[in-house]
């Protein structure tokens, strides 16, 4: 079955998602105060039903995962980010910056056999510049030629163009000739300057995120977005980051770009850091993490591909996800550190066969994809 008997009210058993409904399914775009409807109605099976009905309209029941491997190349970082149990900073014994030699090292040994996607995101180390890029990227390429090279937050690209003495665009100008093909999601938290105050003070703003996406986009980078939910950012503050997505989105769309491929919300991970020492917040929930999955899909109309990150809300809820708006489990990862250091209880990695039968137990069609979401 690839779409949900309509109308889509016989789903619903809020009366307030009901003009919602009429919209999707008249594939109407939502607006801010919809958001606010979503995040607050009770009727999570509902609002899952709906997205639930996008996904299957964009994607029918295929579901995408990518053979990946996570490595940070340094947790050395100068940017005081309050959720964050990775950083170190120097003197620290935790503190490590990987050589060219160290990476390369790693991707050979026989685990990260079959690797097509290095997805590398790292603290802010003032003795990395744009050089070590230009070199670890040349040299990556020269070994492995087949993996994708997905580098950089938007606000690492920020920080190691401006210590490298670059404008943002000669820098990544001179990484993507070095062999950088896309971005990860990460470092979008929450734009709100009041709560990007408290939770990453210091950390630069949404501006400096949305026009380093805006200029990844327009040089024909892909990037992917994400947003951190679960700690102190209340539902106003989650629409409205959803929202500026969209707006960046259209823009890129419009001007002919692809922009952005996909959409990961991040679930706070509570341990090991500033911000769950000096705030007392609960891990976030199944129904929280759901909801957030269903309401991306609702929102994100102009965002191809939802990703369920089992690694933050497990793989069993992830696979859940699958129903919920999401279209990919992102992959097998091999070895996260970011969420782990925060306390995440998942594994380190999946396999190929964990992924594919989590997929097919949730009714979709298991698909490995590259990077763009070409099918292997
Ligand atoms: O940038 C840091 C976040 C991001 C915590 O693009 C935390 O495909 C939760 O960006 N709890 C890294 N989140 C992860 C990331 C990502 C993950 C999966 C797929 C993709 C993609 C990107 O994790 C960081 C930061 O925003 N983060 N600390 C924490 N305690």
């Amino acid at each position: 079955m690839d779409a949900l008997a309509l109308p889509l009210e016989r789903y619903l058993s809020d009366p307030a998602l009901v003009p919602l409904a009429r919209k999707v399914e008249a594939g109407e775009r939502l607006t801010w105060e919809d958001g606010l409807t979503l995040y607050r109605s009770p009727d999570l099976n509902g609002i899952g039903a709906m997205a639930h009905s996008v996904r299957l309209r964009l994607h029918g029941r295929k579901a995408y995962y990518v053979v990946s491997r996570r490595l940070s190349y340094t947790n050395i970082c100068y940017t005081h980010c309050q959720f964050c149990a990775f950083q170190a900073k120097p003197g620290d014994p935790r503190a490590y910056a990987l050589s060219a030699d160290d990476i390369i090292r790693e991707l050979e040994k026989p685990e990260n056999a079959g690797v097509r996607e290095l997805h590398m995101t790292s603290g802010h180390n003032p003795k990395l510049k744009v050089e070590y890029f230009e070199d670890l990227f040349r040299r990556l390429k020269a070994r492995f030629p087949s993996i994708h090279l997905k580098v950089f937050t938007m606000i690492e690209m920020d920080y190691y163009a401006r210590i490298s003495g670059l404008s943002t665009e000669a820098f990544l100008d001179r990484c993507v000739a070095a062999g950088l093909e896309s971005c990860p999601g990460g470092g979008a938290e929450i734009f709100d300057p009041e709560i990007r105050e408290r939770i990453c003070v210091g950390k630069k703003d949404a501006r400096i995120w949305l026009d380093t996406a805006a200029l990844c986009h327009r040089k024909g980078i892909p990037t992917n977005c994400t947003m951190l939910y679960g700690h102190i950012e209340e539902d106003r503050h989650r629409v409205d980051h959803l929202l500026q997505l969209r707006e960046l989105q259209d823009r890129s769309r419009a001007a002919g770009y692809q922009g952005f491929l996909a959409f990961i919300p991040l679930a706070y991970q509570n341990e090991d850091n500033e911000l769950s020492r000096t705030h007392t917040i609960h891990e976030t929930t199944g129904a929280r993490d759901l909801r957030e999955i269903a309401v991306a899909r609702l929102l994100l109309d102009n965002i191809p591909h939802i990703k369920a990150y089992w690694v933050m809300i497990t793989p069993g809820l992830a696979q859940v996800g699958l129903n919920y708006g999401a279209d990919d489990l992102d992959g097998t990862v091999i070895a996260e550190e970011i969420a782990h250091d925060a306390g995440a209880k998942t594994p380190q990695g999946l396999s190929r066969q964990d992924l594919e039968r989590l997929i097919r137990e949730a009714g979709c069609e298991p698909l490995e994809r590259d990077n763009l979401y070409r099918v292997y």
